[in-house]
């Protein structure tokens, strides 16, 4: 009998990765039940995988629910909102999908700086809407190349964010929990308010704890000041999002690129009318390549598992 896996979200598929996937397990998807908690009640003592992704929720009100669950396969590589803790107490699995993500959401990064700082979105709305040929030429945005970049967690997104700013001729500097001595050419602050306060532009790229929930809060966006710009492409609330969107309105910050947001799909409305800010719907990682990538890495974590093999991204 094939081990029984249960979705939690669902998975864009390459043909090869389905077919790994359907012909090697018994799919359950949470979606396709009416009533998920009685689906659970029958189905749970059975379940030996569960593939996840940005946004259920496996925390132990799941995992009491699924008593013979063996490994938890991402499709993330941060896992927020995944109790790994419990999962490690209970001898369950977890596997992510680091790296192969790291390049579409480092350009992501870059993009929503270009976008917000040199007002793109806006600017080709201006042209779409006929405005040019009336009211003349857009007004003058803000330069991006030589601006003091200070990047928030420089784990591997940060650090592909800063080598792509380094192209710029951005001096960067980062905050990390620890100096980290592979960068000796970026500056190092041990605290993100001397950060901001030594940085144009702040990238924030860190994973989403305990310790850096509204990491980025008023005193830092204070610090960062009316110049500064300020790119999410991390989760939500690593930022002080009531503080951000006041800072922005009363202009004590320049302007933000955001990709992710605290209540994720609802986004504040004050956001969205603003030339200098650019929003997107968490689509850092959202490219064929890398999705694909990514689900593969869900698929074989399983197929490892349950033949025995290493797991190929073991958290
Ligand atoms: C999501 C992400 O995985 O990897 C992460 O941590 O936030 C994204 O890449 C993506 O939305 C698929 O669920």
């Amino acid at each position: 009998t094939k081990p029984v896996v249960l979705h939690l979200q669902s998975l864009p598929l390459e043909p090869r990765a389905a077919e790994d996937l359907h012909s090697k397990f018994e799919n359950l998807f949470i979606w396709e039940q009416a009533d998920p908690a009685a689906f659970l009640a029958e189905k749970g003592a059975s379940i030996r995988g569960v593939v996840t992704g940005v946004r259920p929720w496996v925390n132990q009100e799941l995992l009491d629910k699924l008593p013979n669950v063996e490994i938890v396969s991402s499709n993330t590589v941060g896992l927020d909102k995944v109790d790994v803790s419990l999962c490690k107490e209970r001898g369950v699995s977890v596997t992510n999908t680091p790296d192969v993500l790291t390049d579409c959401t480092a350009d992501t990064a870059l993009a929503l700086l270009l976008a917000c700082m040199r007002q793109i979105p806006a600017a080709h709305q201006y042209v779409c809407d006929g405005r040019w040929p009336k009211e003349g030429d857009y007004p003058v945005t803000n330069k991006v190349s030589g601006k003091r970049v200070g990047v928030v967690g420089l784990g591997r997104i940060g650090a592909a964010i800063g080598k792509r700013l380094e192209g710029f001729g951005c001096p960067i500097s980062y905050y990390s929990r620890s100096k980290k001595p592979q960068y000796p050419e970026y500056n190092y602050y041990n605290s993100v308010v001397e950060l901001a306060r030594n940085s144009d532009i702040l990238v924030v790229a860190c994973a989403l704890e305990k310790a850096t929930t509204k990491i980025i809060n008023r005193e830092v966006l204070d610090a960062l000041g009316p110049t500064g710009f300020v790119v999410n492409i991390a989760r939500g609330p690593v930022i002080d999002e009531a503080e951000l969107v006041k800072a922005l309105v009363e202009k004590r910050v320049a302007g933000a690129g955001l990709d992710v947001f605290v209540n994720e799909p609802e986004v504040p409305k004050e956001l969205l009318s603003m030339a200098n800010v650019v929003v997107q719907p968490h689509v850092g990682s959202a490219t064929y390549e890398t999705r694909n990538a990514m689900a593969n890495l869900v698929v074989e974590n399983l197929v490892a598992h349950f033949s025995g093999k290493p797991l190929l991204t073991p958290v």
